[in-house]
């Protein structure tokens, strides 16, 4: 990691909140740090603001690397997202605000996804679903998706949300790995304005499974599907006929709530496995804090409920936090490039949370598609997924919450439940492409490989060295991989695989995961950084490096570099963008191949795919290529192969 790169950062433009965000701001006072620093007296108190049926007898039990936070406590996670907000004027407040790719659109108040969802919840149970029996729900993007979430949740059955988009296989291995013997899924999706198939996807994934009896099936698109009698059956037939009676089960606070899987370096699909009163308590104080919640708020997480961003930012935390959210089925440039921005201007969003990757996107596009909206309902934006880079995070800043809205860059993890490291908009200084502080009650260190903490203004690995609420409890029916892959660094601390900068005020940079991190003759040089210079370059929409093998370095550089519109591939540019590099971080940062391309293949939550890049800068044939999102990038990738 060259310094000179993280040097020019710190000296960049550093935005305090303004004096009528601060004024406003739930939260003001920099002393909620010191106050936190007795972490388990603040979860607890942030505990107390759910609804408990009974409450816990310790706030935690750490017999490292297994937590048991609230244990003894009786909660419910869709009594705290329902029933405790239908007693005063949250009733009828809009809990869902749904808009399908088509523009169609309609409202859910709490009161109406309450009986939704207990509806729901006794269809399940007519299925013959039990309480501790894991669900599989493979759906899209619409409402009922998160009605079958609440439903398992109150009857206490766990889920496990496998995003729409993955295929048959993929879905297979997840079922298979759960064992589930119920699943919910739709007849189709619309994407694009076509129609992407599910429950087709679903007869392929269960040829030669056993485990699953019963299919449940939503109605979204009128496409013709095979029926298998007894197995299969419409979502609509059976809640015509479902009771609006169910009562929540009462749940141990250290029963699983769900299960979702995450792809590792290598091998199969980890279940990281979260359980209910700790995650609650976790997702909901982030989600409230980091986003200055306001009872009139109309907040939309544009990530898939597929994804953890989409379990704890769009479901749990701001439906127990009794917010309004906004759900949109469909994609940011159907049927036109302006379409977010068009749902923001429809529905007065005021907190938006979105992607680097997205954000890179629209600027390639152009700042014509959000300057055509009103966007002046926007007061607060929010970041997750990778690093943002700071020519992002000021466009963002710019044309999107037109210089007036703070950015909040969260950084978490699947595993972590919920956001680790974020600013407060409210307290902290915002420095463009770092995530700032830890969390209050959260403890972030830097360590190096041997467990030592990091000097400031060094780079290190990012570890956890105390238990937090929403944290992972292990991972399914594998507890050996568990302690394996996040526990065996460092003695109870625990290993998240990123790399980071912490600068000389204690602000985190993260740099990327560490198998990101390319060593060129012996220097360290994160991807992410050759990345963060490129798309700096005026004719750069997007970048990815590798490290690919080299003889004598050891590892050299390969950049993929797509353009922004009005830009033509040459050799020239090449050349150019080579030096540029060169000259921004220096000569060890030169990449020895870049490649101009098309596409950059990333799977379906926006994360590149480095291996596919590797297999291309090092000749070798394309290899597995399941997890890729768009299949027709490897018709442009391939072209690059030959070179
Ligand atoms: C929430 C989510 C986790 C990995 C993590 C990082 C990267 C996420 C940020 C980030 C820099 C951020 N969960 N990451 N957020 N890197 N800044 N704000 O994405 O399990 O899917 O991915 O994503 O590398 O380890 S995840």
């Amino acid at each position: 990691m060259t310094q000179d790169k993280f040097k020019g950062l710190e000296e960049g433009r550093i935005f305090p909140p303004s004096e009528e965000f601060r004024n406003k701001a739930l939260i003001s006072d920099v002393g909620i740090y010191k106050k936190a620093d007795d972490r388990l007296a603040f979860w607890e108190e942030r505990a107390g603001t759910l609804s408990w049926f009974q409450k816990w007898n310790s706030v935690l039990e750490w017999k490292p690397p297994f937590a048991k936070w609230f244990n003894g406590g009786k909660i419910n996670a869709s009594y705290n997202c329902l029933d405790r907000h239908l007693e005063g004027s949250r009733r009828n407040k809009p809990a869902i605000i749904f808009e399908g790719e088509h523009g169609d659109s309609f409202e859910l108040s709490y009161e109406e996804l309450h009986q939704e969802v207990c509806k729901f919840a006794n269809v399940l149970k007519s299925m013959g679903v039990q309480k501790g029996e894991v669900v599989t729900i493979y759906m899209p993007m619409i409402p009922e998706a998160v009605v079958a979430m609440l439903a398992c949740a109150r009857i206490g059955a766990p889920h496990s949300v496998v995003f729409g988009g993955f295929s048959a296989e993929a879905l297979r291995d997840r079922i298979n790995d759960g064992g589930s013997k119920v699943l919910v899924t739709s007849d189709a999706a619309y994407r694009r304005g076509k129609i992407l198939p599910i429950k087709e996807n679903v007869c392929a994934a269960l040829q030669g499974v056993e485990g699953i009896e019963k299919v449940i099936i939503v109605n979204r698109t009128n496409t013709k599907i095979e029926i298998i009698k007894g197995r299969d059956f419409w979502y609509h037939k059976l809640m015509e006929q479902a009771s609006t009676e169910c009562p929540a089960e009462k749940m141990d606070a250290e029963d699983m709530l769900f299960i979702l899987y995450t792809s590792g370096t290598t091998g199969k699909p980890k279940g990281v496995v979260h359980t209910t009163g700790g995650y609650l308590t976790g997702v909901a104080t982030t989600h409230e804090f980091v986003f200055d919640l306001k009872e009139d708020d109309i907040y939309w997480c544009t990530a898939d409920i597929g994804w953890i961003t989409g379990h704890s930012y769009l479901v749990y935390g701001p439906l127990t936090n009794g917010s309004t959210i906004v759900i949109f089925e469909g994609t940011p440039d159907y049927p036109e490039k302006d379409r977010f921005w068009q749902i923001v201007e429809k529905y007065k969003v005021t907190i938006l949370y979105t992607a680097p990757t997205a954000i890179r996107t629209f600027m390639k596009w152009g700042a014509e598609y959000p300057a055509k909206r009103d966007l002046s309902s926007l007061r607060l934006l929010g970041s997750v997924g990778e690093p943002i880079n700071p020519e992002a995070w000021t466009w963002y800043h710019k044309y999107i919450g037109g210089e007036r809205c703070p950015i909040v860059d969260t950084w978490w993890q699947t595993e972590t439940g919920m956001i680790m490291i974020s600013p407060l908009p409210g307290v902290t200084d915002l420095k463009p492409g770092s995530c700032t502080r830890p969390f209050p009650g959260v403890k972030v260190e830097m360590l190096d490989r041997s467990g030592q903490p990091v000097e400031k203004g060094d780079v290190g690995f990012v570890a956890i060295s105390e238990p937090w609420p929403a944290m992972l409890r292990t991972v399914y029916g594998d507890d050996r991989r568990f302690i394996d892959t996040y526990w065996s660094n460092w003695p109870n601390k625990y290993f998240a695989g990123d790399g980071a900068k912490l600068d000389k005020d204690g602000y985190y940079w993260i740099i990327g995961r560490v198998d990101d991190v390319i060593n060129v003759s012996g220097h360290r040089i994160g991807t992410a950084e050759v990345e963060s210079v490129l798309v700096e370059h005026h004719a750069v929409a997007e970048a990815a490096c590798i490290g690919k093998n080299h003889e004598v370095k050891g590892q050299a550089i390969a950049a993929f570099v797509t353009l922004r519109e009005g830009f033509k591939a040459s050799e020239e540019l090449i050349a150019e963008l080579k030096s540029y590099v060169s000259k921004k971080i220096g000569a060890i940062a030169r990449p020895d191949d870049l490649y101009l391309t098309d596409d950059l293949p990333k799977t379906r939550s926006g994360k590149i795919i480095r291996r596919i890049l590797k297999d291309i800068a090092e000749g070798r044939s394309i290899g597995d290529t399941t997890t890729l999102a768009d299949s027709s990038t490897l018709e442009s990738l391939k072209k690059l192969s030959h070179n």
